[in-house]
């Protein structure tokens, strides 16, 4: 009986999946996904209070946490899979993960900005050492490496497009999407690093013991995948 009733247990342990979301954009471009993966939350997110949401499907829960610490979730098994933006995988370093999907999702691009009155290539040509604001340390550090450009990265964790305005730095290392945060704060694009998008994310262990489970999902997910149009060049130096 005991043996019976620990059995079922681990059985409905290794057939149940719990996946990290945020609230947001992320969310907002995942949930077709998941209703192609035959997944419905039973509340929306964005108006509950509610951090564990129940799906259609017993053996499916959805946990809503802050965009950046979906990796970190995941990574230690909180939650067996996540959807997490490429600049936040980044930043957290990948450990524990598998990255097996570009979900093509909340795309945009990582780039340098500037006041729409600063010189950045002449200060790149003089070899002057810029003051740089992000919440993106590795991938500036990363990206200003390669360009053998010194720099003192401030840390900053949101509205970046203050920093240059108030002096606090030359340039910053952010996303950009539609392009009208810049417009509306002055400032022009002068280097893009990167285009963003979402990944699928999976527990490594959660993989193996779990995989009866999770190959069915990750082949859902894979078929709803919208194809990639490749972005178009984004206007750079120009004042936005
Ligand atoms: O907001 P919070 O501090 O909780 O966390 P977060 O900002 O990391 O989360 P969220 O939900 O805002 O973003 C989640 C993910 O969406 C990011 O990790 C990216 O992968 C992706 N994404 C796509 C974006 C954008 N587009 C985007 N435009 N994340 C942020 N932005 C911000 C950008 O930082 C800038 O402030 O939107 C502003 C620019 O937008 P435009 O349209 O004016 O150019
Ligand atoms: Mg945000």
């Amino acid at each position: 009986m005991t043996f019976a009733v620990k059995c079922s247990l681990c059985e409905f342990f290794m057939m149940s999946i719990t996946i990290a979301l945020s609230k947001g954009r992320i969310f907002d471009d995942t949930a077709p996904l998941l209703k192609a993966a035959g997944i419905v939350p039973l509340d929306d997110p964005e108006t509950s209070r509610k951090l564990i949401l129940a799906t259609n499907r017993d053996d499916v829960r959805l946990i809503i946490v802050r965009a950046s610490d979906v990796p970190t979730y995941v990574q230690y098994g909180a939650a067996d899979m996540g959807i997490a933006g490429k600049d936040v995988l980044l930043e957290h370093g990948g450990a524990g993960l598998y990255q097996p999907l570009d979900l093509n999702i909340a795309r945009c691009r990582m780039m340098v900005a500037v006041r729409s009155d600063f010189d950045y290539e002449s200060a790149v040509r003089r070899g002057a050492r810029v003051r740089v604001a992000t919440k993106y340390l590795q991938t500036a550090r990363e990206h200003f490496a390669e360009k053998g450009m010194h720099v003192d990265l401030i840390k900053l964790y949101g509205s970046m497009e203050l920093a240059p305005l108030v002096g606090l730095a030359d340039a910053i290392v952010d996303l950009v999407s539609s392009g009208n945060t810049l417009k509306a704060n002055n400032l022009k694009a002068v280097e893009e690093i990167m285009p963003i998008s979402s990944r699928l994310i999976i527990n490594q262990a959660a993989l193996k013991l779990k995989r009866q489970a999770i190959q069915p999902m990750l082949e859902a997910f894979s078929a709803a995948i919208t194809p990639l149009t490749p972005l178009s060049p984004y206007p750079l130096g120009a004042a936005t």
